[in-house]
């Protein structure tokens, strides 16, 4: 029998679930657990913020479908880590947080004045999926499968496990625990049930016209044939949420893209039966609810989750399935098969043609801008020239208020799971460490991490943390040296008519929305990494092209018109979303 500590327990608990990589800031009270991670070849990938360990996590969770696992130490290291943590479990990306805290004998309940100590469980507790402390030894591996089970339970998200001092350091005599994750935790994924595959099925080819609407759920089950699949055969146009944009490639005749609001509107309330899949329908899916969708009375829902607690949360669904998307895909698809032809095929490939006409115009009307080779330039052509630039299949990172929503307009999704954003939260400066977190999960192509001049400053000092980790980044900040987003709504809030007529307010007119210049082309350089600065739309792609042949994380200081940047394309429609449906 041989001496452990509770962070080898943990460590070896890690081992055995696959985990390669964890991410976080080390610390003295928890050494018995990093030290261990390191000798058993668990790599720690180490940002410069805590809440940047979290958002590498979570980036690395959602694109690789593994366990995304970070830590940080009691206190000041968690304070850190909160909003992380918060960001992450609203966007539902599989996250397991471990963090240490002083020793039992001082807290929960804090006996008052103890350093570097907050009531870390209670913080957490309110938006995780699962917080708990340990408070003894003989618990450590007991609490480690619980919070594991949690992790592989419903919706994915924040899981968080906190272990005092002493319990990750103190050397105990006794064996290691050596469960298998099989042993403990779910470990297959949910079969659905055969009558409501057949039910489904039914449903949806007597169909007039069915539609599809995809959530992350699909980005979770790795479900992008089987969706293909089932939409090809019912000939069924696929929406999906922001977070899910490319599951069905846009390049595909189904696909509906999302920057399309108006044409998405028009999809759902064309059809009588809408298949929903890994998604609850949340407020920017319009709650599911007329004007956007049709009314329940005149349109049926089949709905497919791994979480029983999204199933008609919205809207009432004729077929609740609890189940894996892909499983359940694959069967509805052969059982579609079964069942020959589908009602009404003239009359959709009449609409789809119709949609693919509202597609093409609107999207040349969207490119018109790229027509605009003023100085500096129109911000158009960034996710543009970015999209010819960078390889196909690179991860694409959209942060910053307007600079995302132009991100979005201009770049086309032709590979499933290469965006990631805060589509739910919108956290300016997530992106920062989602860019990190992507590259490290997927070391053999570039990152593309298009951010707002607010939101990089957020976190600038992630750029060494590229540097020192040789992580393929490319950080392309949108410089317009303001607020823009919120300084557009201030602007039609204070003086809507001058707004409309003259498109832009003096700067004595708005109220703190602008702000001075970082040249983050320098910030680059000091730092280690490759810079370059770019104000004329023809030089852009030469230095992206640079950047990107530099061998070295690269940030693109891109300067664009500041008013032009304002009226990003759909910006009514996002005011619009803010609004309870009627329906
Ligand atoms: C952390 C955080 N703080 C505040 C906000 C509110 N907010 C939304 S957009 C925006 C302005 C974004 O500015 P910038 O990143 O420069 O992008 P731009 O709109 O100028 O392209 C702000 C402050 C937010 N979403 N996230
Ligand atoms: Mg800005």
């Amino acid at each position: 029998m041989n001496g452990t500590n509770g962070g080898e327990v943990l460590a070896r608990m890690l081992l055995a679930e696959g985990v390669e990589k964890v991410f976080g800031i080390i610390d003295g009270t928890y050494f018995g657990f990093y030290s261990n991670l390191h000798k058993l070849g668990i790599e720690i990938v180490t940002p410069r913020h805590e809440t940047c360990a979290a958002h590498m996590a979570g980036a690395y969770a959602r694109l690789t479908g593994r366990l995304g696992v970070c830590m940080a130490s009691n206190g000041p290291g968690v304070a850190n880590l909160l909003p992380g943590l918060v960001v992450e479990n609203a966007e539902g990306n599989r996250v397991l947080a471990i963090t240490s805290c002083r020793r039992p004998q001082i807290v929960y309940p804090d006996r008052g004045g103890a350093y570097q100590a907050f009531d870390q469980v209670g913080a957490i507790k309110h938006f995780a999926k699962w917080s708990n402390a340990v408070v003894s030894f003989d618990r450590v591996a007991e609490l480690g499968r619980t919070a594991l089970r949690h992790c592989y339970e419903g919706r994915p998200g924040v899981v968080h496990l906190d272990v005092p001092e002493t319990i990750m350091n103190g050397k105990v005599k006794v064996d290691v625990p050596t469960w298998q994750p099989t042993q403990f935790r779910r470990a297959h994924a949910l079969v659905p049930a055969p009558d409501q595959v057949e039910e489904a099925a039914d449903l949806l080819v007597a169909a007039d016209q069915s539609i599809i609407h995809a959530g992350s759920g699909v980005i979770h089950a790795s479900a992008y044939d089987e969706l293909r699949r089932v939409a090809e055969l019912l000939c069924a146009p696929v929406t999906t949420s922001w977070a899910a944009r490319g599951v069905l490639p846009e390049t595909h005749d189904l696909a509906i893209p999302m920057p399309l609001i108006k044409l998405n509107h028009q999809v759902r309330n064309d059809a009588d039966v809408a298949l929903v899949v890994g998604s609850r329908l949340g407020e920017t899916d319009w709650w599911g609810k007329a004007p956007y969708w049709r009314r329940p009375s005149e349109q049926r829902m089949v709905q497919v989750d791994v979480d029983g607690h999204v199933l008609g949360a919205s809207r009432p669904a004729t077929v609740a399935a609890l189940a894996d998307a892909r499983l359940f895909l694959a069967a509805l698809a052969d059982a579609i098969e079964r069942r020959g032809g589908r009602a009404n095929l003239d009359a959709r490939r009449r609409r789809l043609a119709q949609y693919r006409e509202t597609i093409r115009a609107e999207r040349a009307k969207l490119d018109e801008k790229l027509q605009d080779l003023e100085v500096p330039m129109n911000p158009a052509h960034v996710a543009h020239v970015c999209q010819r630039v960078f390889p196909e299949g690179t991860t694409l990172v959209a942060d910053g208020g307007n600079a995302a929503i132009w991100a979005m307009m201009f770049h086309e999704m032709r590979v499933p799971n290469t965006l990631l954003s805060t589509f739910k939260f919108g956290m300016l400066g997530a992106g920062v460490a989602q860019a990190l977190g992507a590259a490290v999960a997927r070391p053999d192509r570039p990152v593309c991490c298009i951010i707002g001049d607010g939101a990089m400053g957020f976190h600038p000092q992630e750029i060494e943390t590229a540097v020192r980790n040789r992580l393929r980044v490319v950080y392309v900040v949108v410089c317009d040296r303001q607020w823009g987003m919120v300084k557009m709504n201030q602007q039609f809030a204070l003086k809507p008519v001058k707004t409309l007529l003259t498109k832009a307010l003096g700067p004595d007119e708005t109220i703190k929305a602008d702000l001075g210049e970082i040249r983050f082309d320098k910030l680059a350089e000091a730092m280690g990494a490759h810079g370059e600065r770019v104000a004329d739309p023809r030089e852009l792609e030469a230095a992206l092209k640079r950047a990107l042949a530099s061998g070295k994380p690269a940030v693109v200081h891109v300067d664009v018109d500041p008013v032009k940047h304002m009226w990003a394309p759909g910006l009514m429609h996002f005011k619009d979303m803010h609004a309870e449906p009627k329906g």
